[in-house]
C-alpha cells in the first residue's frame, strides 16, 4: 500500500544554505507560487490556441478541457501539436527569466547552464496507464549528480488530474535500474518494496517543483472527466557540468522530422536565444 504525504514546502526568502540543505536531505524543492500566475496562464493560453480543437479553454477557469479523443506523448494528435507548441518562443523563453535562472542558481550555488530541451506535458483524461512512470532523469537525461529538474504548473492541479509525485530521498541512493515500461517515457525504474511513501500535493498555478537528478518521480493518473494537466519541465546544472548531447534536441526530436532548432526558430523575434548553448564547454 502506497502512502501520500504533502510536499514540503520551501520559501526563495529562507536562507540559502537552508534550502540548498533541505534539497540535498530530501531530493526537493516545492516552492509554492513561485512563478508568476499571470506569466504561466499567457503561456498556457498560447499552448491551449495550439491544440484547439482536442484541447479547448473551460470558460473563464484556468484548467484546459478534453474536447475530443484522449491521447498521450507519442500518440498522433500529440505529434500533430506538439512541433507547433515547441516552436513557441514564450514556452523556451520561461527557462531563461531571470527568475527562474536566480532560482537555479540558488540550488546550483554559482552559475547554471539550462539545458536547451524543454518539455510540456499534456495529461489527458482516458489514458490511465499511460502517465509517466517511476523514473529518474539522471537515466533518462544520462545525468550526473548536480542536474536538477524543474516542474511548473501551468494552472492549479488538484489530485484527480495528474499530479507530479516524489519518492523522498530516493536520490541517495544513487542511480537504479531501469526496465521498459508503459507511460511517458517508457521506462521505469525499481522500486523498492518498503518505498511505500510519496510526497504529493494539489499545486496552484505558478507553482515550481525542483529536483535532484536521481529522485525517483512520477505522475498520477488523470482520473478527471474532462480536465487536462498542463505543465512545463527542463533540466539545470552548474555551468561546465557535462551534459549529454541529446539534451541539445529538442524534445522527442529524434523521432519527429519537424522538431529542429531551425523550424522551431523560424517565427521567433528576439534570436538571443537561439543556440544559446554553442559555447557550452562540456558536452560529451
Ligand atoms: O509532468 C510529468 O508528467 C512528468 C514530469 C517529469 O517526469 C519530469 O519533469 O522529469
Amino acid at each position: 500500500m502506497s502512502e501520500d504525504h504533502d510536499l514540503i514546502v520551501s520559501r526563495f526568502e529562507e536562507p540559502a544554505e537552508v534550502l540548498r540543505s533541505r534539497f540535498q536531505e530530501w531530493g526537493y524543492l516545492y516552492l509554492p507560487g513561485y512563478m508568476p500566475a499571470d506569466r504561466c496562464a499567457g503561456l498556457l493560453d498560447e499552448f491551449v490556441d495550439l491544440l484547439a480543437p482536442h484541447v479547448v479553454k473551460n470558460g473563464e477557469q484556468a484548467t484546459p478541457v478534453l474536447a475530443g479523443e484522449p491521447f498521450y506523448e507519442t500518440d498522433a494528435i500529440w505529434d500533430a501539436v506538439y512541433p507547433k507548441m515547441q516552436s513557441l518562443e514564450a514556452f523556451h523563453g520561461f527557462f531563461h527569466q531571470p527568475e527562474t535562472i536566480e532560482l537555479m542558481e540558488l540550488v546550483t550555488g554559482t552559475r547554471a547552464f539550462v539545458y536547451p530541451m524543454k518539455m510540456a506535458r499534456i495529461s489527458t483524461p482516458g489514458k490511465v496507464g499511460y502517465e509517466t512512470p517511476p523514473h529518474q532523469d539522471a537515466h533518462s537525461h544520462n545525468a550526473g549528480p548536480t542536474m536538477a529538474g524543474i516542474w511548473v504548473a501551468l494552472h492549479d492541479v488538484d489530485a484527480n488530474m495528474g499530479r507530479l509525485k516524489l519518492l523522498p530521498k530516493s536520490h541517495l541512493g544513487g542511480k537504479r535500474p531501469v526496465f521498459q515500461a508503459q507511460g511517458v517515457g517508457g521506462v521505469q525504474c525499481e522500486i523498492y518494496p518498503d518505498e511505500t511513501l510519496w510526497h504529493v500535493s494539489d499545486v496552484q498555478q505558478g507553482d515550481v517543483i525542483i529536483f535532484h537528478s536521481c529522485m525517483v518521480h512520477k505522475a498520477e493518473p488523470n482520473l478527471s472527466k474532462d480536465k487536462v494537466r498542463m505543465s512545463i519541465d527542463t533540466r539545470f546544472c552548474d555551468y561546465g557540468a557535462p551534459v549529454f548531447s541529446l539534451n541539445l534536441e529538442p524534445h522527442h526530436g529524434w523521432r519527429i522530422e519537424e522538431l529542429n532548432w531551425a523550424f522551431m526558430y523560424r517565427n521567433w523575434q528576439d534570436t538571443s536565444l537561439q543556440y544559446y548553448w554553442k559555447d557550452y564547454p562540456n558536452f560529451f
